[in-house]
């Protein structure tokens, strides 16, 4: 069983109390460093594994940076309480990214992700809620997270609690029509405890989202659902910070960050083939150095 880890919570905790109290400069450089001390350890972790999704562990980590240092209330120490903020990783292939920021929050300890993957491991390929302390539900199969979301959003108003729900999509996964009824039923019910996160890498497996099956309008199909949408730099994150602080309209909120699939390895931005491709010895040795040079 994954317990907490009492130096990486107690560094969590500073930075959080940083994010919350800093000047924006400062806010900014310490999100930066986490997010990069992120990249750096799936770049690791992948290498170790042999296997996982480099691409979209690469472009989403600043959203998963941002949410976990300053938005989400969560405590790693009691991940059962029962008004914490959900959060559910839709595209759950990018799972490496998820286990580092749990990780990194204190959840349990980063030497765990040495065995991603690994038989027997409680790190799988995709998160599993009963073994992994953090992981609100299980996600892999594309499509599932809106909805599972949409649900918890409505408990969480019949419970009239304040906690709130955040779901972080890949932009290929919205070709699943899952996410079209899930959109319709939180606009028809205005759930205003619902924030959806588009990882706009404009990539999918093996593919432009654009080539594969057209997304855009994008914000004016969430707009024509009843969402409330912002589009954001999803690797600035001060830009993000701002996105889900925005005042509630009432309505669900969709924040479509734009994103760079690899982002932070030159060689992996924007390309194809790294959506699930695993970087030699030589290729990781590259993307180390130019993360932390
Ligand atoms: C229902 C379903 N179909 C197919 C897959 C295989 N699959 C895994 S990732 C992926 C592409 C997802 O693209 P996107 O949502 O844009 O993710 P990202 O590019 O951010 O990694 C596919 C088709 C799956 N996991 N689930």
């Amino acid at each position: 069983m994954l317990q907490v880890d009492r130096e990486e919570l107690g560094r969590w905790r500073a930075l959080r109390r940083l994010v919350e109290t800093a000047d924006p400069p400062t806010r900014a450089a310490a999100l930066r460093a986490a997010a990069d001390r992120s990249r750096t350890v799936v770049i690791r972790t992948i290498r170790t594994a042999g296997m996982g999704h480099v691409g979209g562990d690469l472009s989403v980590i600043d959203i998963l940076t941002c949410l976990y240092a300053a938005v989400l209330r969560v405590d790693p120490e009691r991940a059962g309480w029962p008004d914490r903020d959900r959060f559910i990783l839709s595209k759950g292939h990018c799972a490496a990214a998820l286990y580092t920021t749990l990780a990194h929050s204190g959840f349990f300890p980063p030497a765990a992700l040495s065995t991603f993957m690994a038989p027997l491991s409680p790190l799988n390929g995709h998160p599993d809620r009963n073994k992994v302390p953090g992981v609100e539900t299980n996600t892999g199969p594309l499509g599932h997270g809106l909805p599972v979301g949409v649900g918890a959003a409505i408990a969480g108003r019949l419970a009239g609690s304040s906690r709130r729900v955040y779901v972080v999509l890949g932009d290929g996964e919205l070709q699943e029509g899952s996410n079209w009824e899930a959109a319709m039923a939180a606009g028809h019910r205005d759930l205003d405890n619902l924030t959806a996160v588009v990882d706009r890498n404009r990539l999918q497996q093996g593919a432009r989202t654009e080539a594969t099956n057209r997304l855009e309008p994008l914000a004016g199909k969430w707009r024509s659902f009843g969402w409330q949408v912002s589009e954001v730099d999803g690797h600035d994150h001060l830009a993000l910070l701002a996105a889900f602080a925005e005042p509630g309209a009432g309505r669900p909120r969709c924040v479509i960050a734009n994103t760079v699939k690899g982002k932070g390895v030159s060689f992996m931005e924007d390309r194809v083939e790294w959506h699930h491709k695993v970087p030699s010895a030589e290729q990781a040795e590259a993307a180390l150095l130019e993360l932390a040079p």
